[in-house]
C-alpha cells in the first residue's frame, strides 16, 4: 500500500503516521523512517509505502511549510514541529514565565514565518502563590506588552471547566504548536480541550507517584470541529538563537525593527551608537524596556 500521510509523532526507531489520502481511515499507522530520509517530525506530510500495513516505510518527506527547529548540545538543529502556523507560547504563574524565553520564541517565529500568541496558564495560582512578584497587575503587564508590540494574547487555566475557552478562537483553522517551559501546562491545556483523549500529563505522576510524564517527543492532535491541529511539544529550559544572524534576531523583534530604520547608522546595534532611534524609543517608553535588555541579551549572546 502507499499513501500520502502525515506525521502524528516520531519516536525515532518508529513514526505514528495518519492517511491524508482518505479521511475515513483513522488508523494511526506504524511505519519506519527510511535511513537516507532526514528526521521527520509532527506534523510533517511523507510518503509511507510498503507491502502491506504492518510494514509500511516513511519513504520520503514532502516539501514543509514552515518548520520549528532548536539547536541541540552540539549546536544541530532538531526539528520540533512542522507546518504550523501558529505558535501559542506558553508561560504560567507557577513556574513563573520567562520573558526572555518568551522574546525567545517571538523571535524564531518571526524567522520561520510563524504567527506567535502568548498564553499565560494557571490563573488560578495567582492568589496561592508565595511568589511576591507575582500579581494580577504583573499578569496583566505581561500580557499588554505582548500586545502593543502586536502579539495576541490570552491567559486560561486549564484545571477549570471552561478555563481555556479563549483558546477556540485563537486555534480555528490553525495548526498551533504550544511551546513553552516544562511544567507550564502545555499537555494539560490540549487534554482539556481533547476531552476523549488520554494525554499524559503531569497531574498523572503527581497521582501514581510513577515516573514524571513530562512531553518528550512532539505529538500532533486534530480538532475537526475547528478545523484545526494541535502539536504538544516537549518543555524546553531555553530557546537559543544563536544559529541565527544579528540581522535575524533584530528582525525577530518587531517593535525594535519598527523605528530601527531612523537609527543615524544603517548598521546601527542600538547599544552604543550616536542617535540610536531605538534606545530613544526606549528612554520614551515606546518600546518596552524589559523587551530591549533581552533583545541585548540575545544579539551579545
Ligand atoms: N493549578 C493548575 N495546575 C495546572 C494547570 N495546568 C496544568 N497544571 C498542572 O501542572 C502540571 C504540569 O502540567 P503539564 O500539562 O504536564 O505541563 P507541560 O507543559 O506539558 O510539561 P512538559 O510536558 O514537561 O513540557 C500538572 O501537574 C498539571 O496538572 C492550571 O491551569 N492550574
Ligand atoms: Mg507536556
Ligand atoms: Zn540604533
Amino acid at each position: 500500500m502507499q499513501f500520502t500521510g502525515i506525521v502524528v509523532a516520531n519516536f525515532g526507531s518508529a513514526a505514528a503516521v495518519m492517511n491524508l489520502d482518505d479521511n475515513h481511515d483513522t488508523t494511526v499507522y506504524r511505519a519506519i523512517p527510511l535511513k537516507k530520509l532526514e528526521l521527520i517530525v509532527a506534523g510533517d506530510r511523507v510518503t509511507c509505502s510498503g507491502p502491506n500495513r504492518e510494514e509500511l516505510r516513511v519513504s520520503a518527506l514532502l516539501p514543509r511549510d514552515t518548520l520549528l527547529a532548536r539547536p541541540d548540545r552540539r549546536h544541530q538543529l532538531k526539528p520540533l514541529a512542522a507546518n504550523v502556523t501558529l505558535m501559542i507560547i506558553v508561560g504560567a504563574i507557577v513556574p513563573r514565565w520567562e520573558t526572555r524565553l518568551i522574546d525567545q520564541f517571538c523571535v524564531v517565529a518571526e524567522n520561520a514565518g510563524i504567527e506567535a500568541v502568548v498564553l499565560i496558564n494557571k490563573t488560578d495560582l495567582i492568589a496561592s502563590t508565595p511568589d511576591p512578584e507575582t500579581t494580577q497587575d504583573d499578569l496583566a503587564d505581561v500580557l499588554h506588552r505582548y500586545q502593543q508590540v502586536g502579539y495576541r494574547t490570552a491567559s486560561v487555566n486549564a484545571t477549570a471547566a471552561g478555563g481555556v475557552d479563549p483558546l477556540y478562537e485563537l486555534i480555528r483553522g490553525h495548526t498551533a504548536v504550544l511551546v513553552g517551559q516544562s511544567g507550564v501546562g502545555k499537555s494539560s491545556i490540549i487534554q482539556h480541550l481533547l476531552p476523549d483523549i488520554a494525554i499524559r500529563t503531569g497531574a498523572i505522576s503527581a497521582a501514581t507517584g510513577v515516573g514524571a510524564h513530562t512531553t518528550t517527543v512532539s505529538y500532533r492532535y486534530e480538532l475537526a470541529e475547528l478545523n484545526a491541529a494541535l502539536i504538544d511539544s516537549p518543555g524546553v529550559r531555553q530557546f537559543p538563537v544563536d544559529h541565527l544572524s544579528t540581522t535575524d534576531i533584530m528582525r525577530g523583534f518587531r517593535d525594535i525593527r519598527a523605528v530601527a530604520a531612523d537609527c543615524r547608522f544603517s548598521n546601527c546595534s542600538h547599544d552604543h551608537e550616536p542617535n540610536c532611534a531605538v534606545r530613544h524609543g526606549v528612554s520614551t517608553g515606546e518600546i518596552d524596556r524589559g523587551r530591549f535588555d533581552n533583545f541585548l541579551a540575545l544579539t551579545q549572546e
